[in-house]
C-alpha cells in the first residue's frame, strides 16, 4: 500500500525516486512511438534506451519520470554531438571542400548557399562542377550558381570528374580564389563504379573538408547513407537540407550516429536558406 502511494507520488514528481532498468523502459514505451514516428531509426532508438537506462540505474531523482527520461536522453545525445566548426576559418592556396551524398539530396544546391555565405564574408570562392555524367547537372548548377552570383569551372561532358576537379583547382589557385567547393554527382552507395569514381576524385582533389549532404526528408536510410559514404571516402561533416519541411531531429540522428559535426542545415529553396547548426538549442526545440 505505502509502496503504491510512494509510486504514484514519485510518478507524479512530488517525492524522489530512485531509477531502475524497467522504470527506465516503461517510460520509453511511450516516448519512442513519437520518436519513431518522427524519424528515429530502430537501431539509434535501441542505443539510446540502453544508454539511458545505464546511466539513471541506481539514480534517485525528483521530477516527472518522462521529464527526467527526456533529460537524459538530451545529455546522452548532445555528448555525442561535436560542436561545429567554423568553415571560414579553413586555410588553404585555395582552402577545397567537395560535397557527396546520396541522389537529390540537395546538394548542388547547398553548395552554391555555402559559396554564398563565403563570398558574404569576403572570401573569393569558386564552385566546380564535377559531376559531368549529366549535362542537365552541370546545367543545375550553373543556374543556381548565376542567379546567386557565383562563378562556376564546369568539365567537358563526359570528361573524367577527378581531371575536371584538377583543372578547376588549378584554375581557382591561379586567380588567387580563397575557397573551391566541389559539387559531385549524386550517387546511389549501392554502385560500385560510382563509389570508386568519387573516390578517385577525393584522391585528387585532397580535399581539408569531406561534407555529406543528407536529405531530412530520407528517414532512416539516413544511416545506412552515413555509414556507405564513411566506409567510401570517410566524412568530416554533415550538412542536413529539407529542414524546412521536416524537425531538426534527423540533423540530431545524423550527428548522434556518425560522431560528425553538423555545419548547417537547409531551410529552403532560397540561396540564403541555410542556417547554423547549434546542437545544444536543436535538442532543447526537438525534445522540449
Ligand atoms: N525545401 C527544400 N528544398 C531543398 C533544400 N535543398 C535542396 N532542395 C531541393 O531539392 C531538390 C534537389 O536539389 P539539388 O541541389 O539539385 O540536389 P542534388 O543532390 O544536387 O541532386 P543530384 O545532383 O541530382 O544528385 C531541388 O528541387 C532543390 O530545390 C532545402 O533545404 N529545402
Ligand atoms: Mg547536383
Amino acid at each position: 500500500m505505502l509502496g503504491r502511494i510512494v509510486d504514484a507520488l514519485s510518478s507524479r514528481g512530488i517525492v524522489s525516486k530512485r531509477w531502475k532498468r524497467s522504470d527506465v523502459l516503461k517510460v520509453f514505451e511511450d516516448l519512442e512511438v513519437e520518436l519513431l514516428s518522427e524519424g528515429m531509426p530502430l537501431k539509434v532508438l535501441d542505443f539510446l534506451k540502453e544508454e539511458v537506462s545505464k546511466s539513471l540505474d541506481g539514480v534517485e531523482t525528483k521530477g516527472k519520470p518522462r521529464e527526467v527520461v527526456k533529460e537524459h536522453i538530451k545529455r546522452v545525445l548532445l555528448e555525442k554531438m561535436p560542436k561545429p566548426p567554423d568553415i571560414t576559418e579553413i586555410r588553404g592556396r585555395p582552402a577545397k571542400l567537395i560535397f557527396f551524398g546520396f541522389n537529390g539530396v540537395g546538394k548542388s544546391l547547398s553548395i552554391v548557399k555555402v559559396a554564398k555565405y563565403l563570398i558574404k564574408r569576403g572570401f573569393l570562392t569558386m564552385v566546380i562542377s564535377a559531376d559531368t555524367f549529366r549535362a542537365a547537372a552541370g546545367d543545375q548548377l550553373e543556374g543556381y550558381a548565376r542567379a546567386a552570383e557565383v562563378p562556376v569551372f564546369k568539365g567537358q561532358r563526359g570528361a573524367d570528374p577527378a581531371s575536371v576537379a584538377f583543372d578547376g583547382i588549378s584554375s581557382a589557385a591561379s586567380k588567387g580564389y580563397d575557397y573551391v567547393l566541389i559539387d559531385t554527382a549524386g550517387r546511389n552507395y549501392l554502385d560500385r563504379n560510382l563509389v570508386e569514381e568519387l573516390r578517385k576524385i577525393v584522391r585528387v582533389s585532397k580535399p581539408d573538408l569531406k561534407v555529406l549532404v543528407l536529405d531530412g526528408l530520407s528517414g532512416s536510410d539516413m544511416i545506412n547513407q552515413c555509414d556507405s559514404f564513411e566506409d567510401a571516402v570517410g566524412i568530416d561533416v554533415l550538412i542536413v537540407t529539407k529542414v524546412d519541411a521536416s524537425t531538426e531531429l534527423p540533423a540530431i540522428i545524423a550527428s548522434f550516429y556518425t560522431g560528425k559535426p553538423v555545419i548547417f542545415l537547409g531551410v529552403g529553396q532560397g540561396i540564403e536558406d541555410l542556417k547554423p547548426f547549434d546542437p545544444k538549442e536543436a535538442l532543447d526545440r526537438v525534445l522540449g
